[in-house]
């Protein structure tokens, strides 16, 4: 799980890395306490978040006793972890087709990660997996989707650029029963979080394709861009109105240092993570394990044992 570590390098090096070599052997003094808050700020764990752990640990500073920083080293790591639910797994087992929605303002990997979990789904779960090219308003996204699903080895039902994108879900989701297919991921045009129309146009997308599979979509995943910290976290309750999501995968985290940020979708958003996204291949979609992730942000040695 090297890629874990290598890919969050950016956050441990610039924020929690310094977080833990200041909570050397010094006692535990108002600067301490300043020095941690700032830190974490810088790493986009967000206002709420940050207050809530500097309060927990200065509660437990006081009710234990504790008075050198290096014991708070401990402290602090647990209580971050404490912040990160197991997420469950994906809802995408037990019925004949499961369909999973991706949406997400544009450029934040959404056409990316659907390539990367279609190539995971089909590689270690073994699964029969369809793509739909639900984003229509670019010919370049449609191709680029059509691109990956020959990379992939996994069958994209398109349409032609500009036609009704509800129109090709309900062909794909049609198609991927008639096929056998057991998952069908829904790729979506970048909805601007403040374009009514475009907002109940995935309103729509999803409704389709609830006529043709009860209970779909089975999951709405939103993609959220790692670079963009607590402004992508805004953004997210808009799409919570109008899609329902069910669960977050987060990008680009090997190119900054903002991972604190996904602290506060569990914290904030009350949304699982389930999936980061530490490069551009088809295999840098890592699994989110809260213990594995609090690890990497800290340590550069690999103590754990995956
Ligand atoms: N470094 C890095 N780049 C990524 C990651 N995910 C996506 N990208 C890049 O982000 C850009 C936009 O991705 P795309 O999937 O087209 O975004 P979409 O508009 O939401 O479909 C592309 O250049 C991707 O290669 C990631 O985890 N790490
Ligand atoms: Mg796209």
């Amino acid at each position: 799980m090297g890629i874990f570590r290598r890919g969050l390098s950016k956050t441990r090096q610039s924020f929690f890395g310094r977080i833990a070599q200041l909570l050397g052997n010094s006692e535990i003094d108002d600067d301490t306490w300043e020095d941690i808050e700032t830190l974490m700020i810088q790493a986009d764990v967000g206002f709420n978040t940050t207050v809530r752990v500097i309060d927990q640990l200065q509660a437990q500073v006081r009710a234990s006793g504790l008075t050198k920083s290096d014991q708070l080293r401990q402290a602090f790591k647990e209580e971050l972890a404490s912040l990160l639910d197991f997420p469950p797994a994906l809802d995408i087992s037990g019925r004949e087709l499961s369909i999973i929605l991706v949406v997400g303002v544009n450029g934040s990997g959404k056409t990316t990660s659907i390539a990367k979990l279609a190539h995971r789904l089909k590689n270690l779960s073994r699964r029969r997996v369809m793509i739909a090219a639900g984003d229509t308003f670019r010919a370049a996204a449609i191709e680029q989707l059509q691109t990956w699903g020959e990379r992939v080895d996994v069958p994209v039902i398109a349409n032609r650029p500009g036609s009704d994108p509800g129109a090709v879900v309900y062909d794909a989701t049609v198609a991927a029963k008639a096929r056998g297919y057991e998952i069908l991921i829904i790729d979506t045009a970048g909805r601007l979080q403040n374009n009514f129309n475009l907002m109940r146009e995935l309103t729509k997308i999803s409704e389709v394709s609830g006529k043709v599979v009860p209970g779909a979509p089975h999951e709405v995943l939103l993609v959220l861009d790692g670079t963009t910290g607590q402004n992508a976290i805004e953004q997210a309750s808009r799409f919570q109105e109008a899609s329902g999501v069910t669960g977050v995968i987060v990008t680009k985290l090997d190119s900054t240092a903002k991972g604190g940020m996904v602290f506060s979708i569990f914290n904030d958003l009350k949304l699982p993570v389930h999936y980061l996204g530490l490069g551009e291949g088809l295999e840098d979609l890592v699994l989110f394990t809260p213990e594995f992730f609090v690890d990497s942000l800290f340590d550069d040695q690999d103590t754990s044992q995956f």
